[in-house]
Protein backbone atom coordinates (compact mmCIF):
# COMPACT_ATOMS: atom_id res chain seq x y z
CA UNK A 1 0.00 0.00 0.00
CA UNK A 2 2.97 2.80 0.51
CA UNK A 3 3.91 1.98 -2.94
CA UNK A 4 0.41 2.91 -3.72
CA UNK A 5 0.66 6.00 -1.60
CA UNK A 6 3.91 7.46 -3.21
CA UNK A 7 2.98 7.22 -6.96
CA UNK A 8 0.33 9.20 -7.87
CA UNK A 9 -1.61 11.10 -10.64
CA UNK A 10 -2.16 15.16 -9.98
CA UNK A 11 -3.92 17.00 -12.28
CA UNK A 12 -4.08 21.39 -12.32
CA UNK A 13 -6.69 22.45 -12.13
CA UNK A 14 -8.68 20.05 -9.75
CA UNK A 15 -12.25 22.00 -11.11
CA UNK A 16 -14.92 21.82 -9.20
CA UNK A 17 -17.69 19.39 -7.77
CA UNK A 18 -16.88 15.53 -8.19
CA UNK A 19 -16.71 15.71 -11.93
CA UNK A 20 -13.98 18.42 -11.91
CA UNK A 21 -15.67 21.03 -13.89
CA UNK A 22 -13.31 23.65 -15.17
CA UNK A 23 -12.99 26.18 -18.28
CA UNK A 24 -12.47 24.31 -21.83
CA UNK A 25 -10.16 27.12 -22.61
CA UNK A 26 -7.92 26.24 -19.29
CA UNK A 27 -5.32 24.17 -19.31
CA UNK A 28 -4.66 20.80 -17.87
CA UNK A 29 -1.57 20.08 -16.14
CA UNK A 30 -0.73 16.47 -15.25
CA UNK A 31 1.93 15.30 -13.01
CA UNK A 32 2.74 11.94 -12.47
CA UNK A 33 5.25 11.27 -9.00
CA UNK A 34 6.48 8.12 -8.69
CA UNK A 35 9.26 6.80 -5.71
CA UNK A 36 11.03 3.91 -4.94
CA UNK A 37 9.79 2.12 -2.21
CA UNK A 38 11.55 -0.50 -0.99
CA UNK A 39 14.73 -1.69 -0.34
CA UNK A 40 16.41 -1.90 -4.25
CA UNK A 41 17.64 0.73 -5.83
CA UNK A 42 15.61 1.26 -9.85
CA UNK A 43 17.60 1.03 -12.54
CA UNK A 44 15.54 2.42 -14.90
CA UNK A 45 12.08 3.48 -14.69
CA UNK A 46 9.22 3.42 -17.35
CA UNK A 47 5.92 5.56 -17.08
CA UNK A 48 3.17 4.87 -19.67
CA UNK A 49 -0.31 7.07 -19.63
CA UNK A 50 -2.59 6.94 -22.38
CA UNK A 51 -4.40 9.96 -23.24
CA UNK A 52 -8.45 10.27 -23.07
CA UNK A 53 -9.75 10.27 -26.46
CA UNK A 54 -11.42 13.62 -25.86
CA UNK A 55 -7.91 15.48 -25.90
CA UNK A 56 -6.10 17.51 -27.87
CA UNK A 57 -3.17 15.71 -28.81
CA UNK A 58 -2.00 19.05 -31.19
CA UNK A 59 -1.72 20.80 -27.74
CA UNK A 60 0.27 18.19 -25.91
CA UNK A 61 3.29 19.76 -24.48
CA UNK A 62 6.06 17.94 -22.13
CA UNK A 63 6.86 19.68 -19.69
CA UNK A 64 10.14 19.55 -17.35
CA UNK A 65 10.79 16.51 -15.34
CA UNK A 66 12.85 15.55 -12.21
CA UNK A 67 15.08 13.27 -14.57
CA UNK A 68 16.15 12.91 -18.05
CA UNK A 69 14.05 10.42 -19.90
CA UNK A 70 13.24 9.46 -23.56
CA UNK A 71 9.33 10.09 -24.98
CA UNK A 72 7.63 8.84 -27.27
CA UNK A 73 4.09 9.08 -28.18
CA UNK A 74 2.50 5.69 -29.71
CA UNK A 75 -1.57 7.34 -30.59
CA UNK A 76 -2.78 7.93 -27.52
CA UNK A 77 -0.33 6.57 -25.58
CA UNK A 78 2.76 8.58 -24.05
CA UNK A 79 5.78 6.41 -22.72
CA UNK A 80 8.44 8.25 -20.64
CA UNK A 81 11.74 5.89 -20.54
CA UNK A 82 13.98 6.64 -17.77
CA UNK A 83 16.26 4.23 -18.49
CA UNK A 84 19.68 4.67 -16.44
CA UNK A 85 18.09 6.42 -13.32
CA UNK A 86 19.79 4.38 -10.69
CA UNK A 87 16.56 6.40 -8.13
CA UNK A 88 17.47 4.98 -5.07
CA UNK A 89 15.26 3.08 -2.68
CA UNK A 90 13.25 4.51 -0.21
CA UNK A 91 15.36 3.39 2.79
CA UNK A 92 18.92 4.15 1.84
CA UNK A 93 18.35 7.41 0.63
CA UNK A 94 14.33 8.40 0.97
CA UNK A 95 14.77 12.25 -0.58
CA UNK A 96 16.57 10.72 -3.52
CA UNK A 97 13.80 7.79 -4.05
CA UNK A 98 11.28 10.29 -6.01
CA UNK A 99 11.31 11.37 -8.85
CA UNK A 100 8.23 13.15 -11.42
CA UNK A 101 7.12 13.95 -15.31
CA UNK A 102 4.42 16.48 -16.19
CA UNK A 103 2.66 17.75 -19.54
CA UNK A 104 -0.11 19.99 -20.45
CA UNK A 105 -3.08 19.28 -22.65
CA UNK A 106 -5.78 20.23 -23.32
CA UNK A 107 -9.35 19.17 -24.29
CA UNK A 108 -10.82 19.01 -27.83
CA UNK A 109 -12.72 22.06 -29.28
CA UNK A 110 -16.66 21.11 -29.09
CA UNK A 111 -18.98 23.81 -29.78
CA UNK A 112 -20.45 25.62 -27.04
CA UNK A 113 -24.18 24.12 -27.01
CA UNK A 114 -23.08 20.96 -26.56
CA UNK A 115 -21.59 19.07 -23.28
CA UNK A 116 -18.47 17.35 -23.03
CA UNK A 117 -17.15 14.18 -21.94
CA UNK A 118 -15.63 13.68 -18.80
CA UNK A 119 -11.94 12.80 -19.18
CA UNK A 120 -10.26 10.28 -16.79
CA UNK A 121 -6.50 9.73 -16.55
CA UNK A 122 -4.42 7.02 -14.97
CA UNK A 123 -0.97 6.40 -15.44
CA UNK A 124 1.33 3.14 -14.92
CA UNK A 125 5.06 2.74 -13.29
CA UNK A 126 7.00 0.12 -14.15
CA UNK A 127 10.10 0.07 -12.22
CA UNK A 128 12.56 -2.22 -13.85
CA UNK A 129 11.19 -5.53 -14.16
CA UNK A 130 8.71 -5.13 -11.35
CA UNK A 131 4.88 -5.57 -11.38
CA UNK A 132 3.39 -2.36 -12.59
CA UNK A 133 2.15 0.19 -10.23
CA UNK A 134 -1.14 2.17 -11.38
CA UNK A 135 -1.69 5.37 -10.02
CA UNK A 136 -4.94 6.65 -9.08
CA UNK A 137 -7.20 8.17 -10.97
CA UNK A 138 -8.45 12.17 -11.87
CA UNK A 139 -11.14 13.14 -13.24
CA UNK A 140 -11.95 16.21 -15.30
CA UNK A 141 -15.39 17.61 -17.48
CA UNK A 142 -14.78 20.82 -19.44
CA UNK A 143 -18.19 22.76 -18.86
CA UNK A 144 -19.27 25.88 -20.83
CA UNK A 145 -21.58 26.35 -17.97
CA UNK A 146 -19.01 28.38 -16.18
CA UNK A 147 -20.67 31.12 -14.92
CA UNK A 148 -18.18 33.34 -16.29
CA UNK A 149 -18.80 32.02 -20.21
CA UNK A 150 -23.06 31.26 -20.06
CA UNK A 151 -25.07 33.06 -17.92
CA UNK A 152 -28.52 32.47 -19.86
CA UNK A 153 -30.04 36.19 -20.33
CA UNK A 154 -27.05 37.61 -20.28
CA UNK A 155 -27.78 37.77 -24.24
CA UNK A 156 -24.76 40.67 -24.84
CA UNK A 157 -22.31 39.34 -22.72
CA UNK A 158 -22.00 42.26 -20.43
CA UNK A 159 -21.71 40.43 -16.95
CA UNK A 160 -24.72 41.06 -15.70
CA UNK A 161 -28.77 41.00 -17.14
CA UNK A 162 -30.29 43.80 -17.72
CA UNK A 163 -33.25 45.62 -20.07
CA UNK A 164 -30.51 45.71 -22.61
CA UNK A 165 -30.38 42.12 -23.11
CA UNK A 166 -34.13 42.05 -23.87
CA UNK A 167 -33.31 45.06 -26.61
CA UNK A 168 -30.40 42.55 -27.99
CA UNK A 169 -33.54 39.37 -27.96
CA UNK A 170 -35.60 41.34 -29.95
CA UNK A 171 -32.86 42.47 -32.51
CA UNK A 172 -31.99 39.02 -32.73
CA UNK A 173 -35.12 37.22 -32.90
CA UNK A 174 -37.39 39.71 -35.28
CA UNK A 175 -34.76 41.62 -36.88
CA UNK A 176 -32.28 39.15 -37.86
CA UNK A 177 -29.63 41.20 -36.33
CA UNK A 178 -26.52 39.01 -34.24
CA UNK A 179 -26.58 36.49 -32.39
CA UNK A 180 -26.67 35.79 -28.48
CA UNK A 181 -22.92 35.66 -27.56
CA UNK A 182 -20.81 33.87 -27.07
CA UNK A 183 -23.66 31.31 -28.22
CA UNK A 184 -27.66 30.11 -28.19
CA UNK A 185 -27.12 29.29 -24.40
CA UNK A 186 -27.15 33.13 -23.47
CA UNK A 187 -30.10 33.77 -25.42
CA UNK A 188 -32.51 30.64 -24.62
CA UNK A 189 -33.52 32.17 -21.39
CA UNK A 190 -36.44 29.45 -20.93
CA UNK A 191 -33.79 26.27 -21.95
CA UNK A 192 -35.85 25.24 -24.60
CA UNK A 193 -32.85 24.32 -26.81
CA UNK A 194 -33.79 27.14 -29.18
CA UNK A 195 -33.97 31.02 -29.48
CA UNK A 196 -37.78 32.19 -29.86
CA UNK A 197 -39.86 34.92 -28.98
CA UNK A 198 -40.69 33.05 -25.93
CA UNK A 199 -37.36 33.80 -24.33
CA UNK A 200 -38.28 37.68 -24.73
CA UNK A 201 -41.28 37.13 -23.10
CA UNK A 202 -39.54 35.08 -20.45
CA UNK A 203 -37.06 37.55 -19.95
CA UNK A 204 -39.33 40.65 -20.02
CA UNK A 205 -41.17 38.84 -17.04
CA UNK A 206 -38.05 37.64 -15.29
CA UNK A 207 -36.79 41.52 -15.53
CA UNK A 208 -39.84 43.38 -15.11
CA UNK A 209 -42.86 41.23 -13.18
CA UNK A 210 -40.06 39.03 -10.51
CA UNK A 211 -40.79 35.68 -12.17
CA UNK A 212 -38.28 33.19 -12.39
CA UNK A 213 -34.88 33.52 -13.15
CA UNK A 214 -33.12 31.82 -16.26
CA UNK A 215 -32.88 29.02 -16.73
CA UNK A 216 -33.95 25.98 -14.21
CA UNK A 217 -30.10 24.87 -14.19
CA UNK A 218 -29.01 28.25 -13.15
CA UNK A 219 -31.61 28.87 -10.57
CA UNK A 220 -30.14 24.99 -8.97
CA UNK A 221 -26.95 26.82 -8.84
CA UNK A 222 -25.40 28.71 -5.86
CA UNK A 223 -25.16 32.16 -7.80
CA UNK A 224 -27.65 34.98 -7.15
CA UNK A 225 -29.09 35.96 -10.39
CA UNK A 226 -30.40 39.18 -10.49
CA UNK A 227 -31.80 41.95 -12.87
CA UNK A 228 -30.78 44.93 -13.30
CA1 LIG B 1 -26.15 41.72 -20.40
CA1 LIG C 1 -35.86 29.11 -25.57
Amino acid sequence: MQALAQNLKTVSPVGWEEQGYYNPSDTLRYQIVFQKVGEDTAFGVTIRDTLDADLDTNTLHLSPASHPFTFTRNGLELVWDLQGINLPDSQSNEPGSHGFVAYSIQVKNTPCDQEFAPIYNTAHIYFDSNSVVTTNTVLNTATWWDPLIIMPGDVNTSGSISSADIIYLVDYVFRSQAAPLPCAANGDVNCSGAVTSSDIIYLVNYCFKGSWPPCDIVCSSPMAWTCN
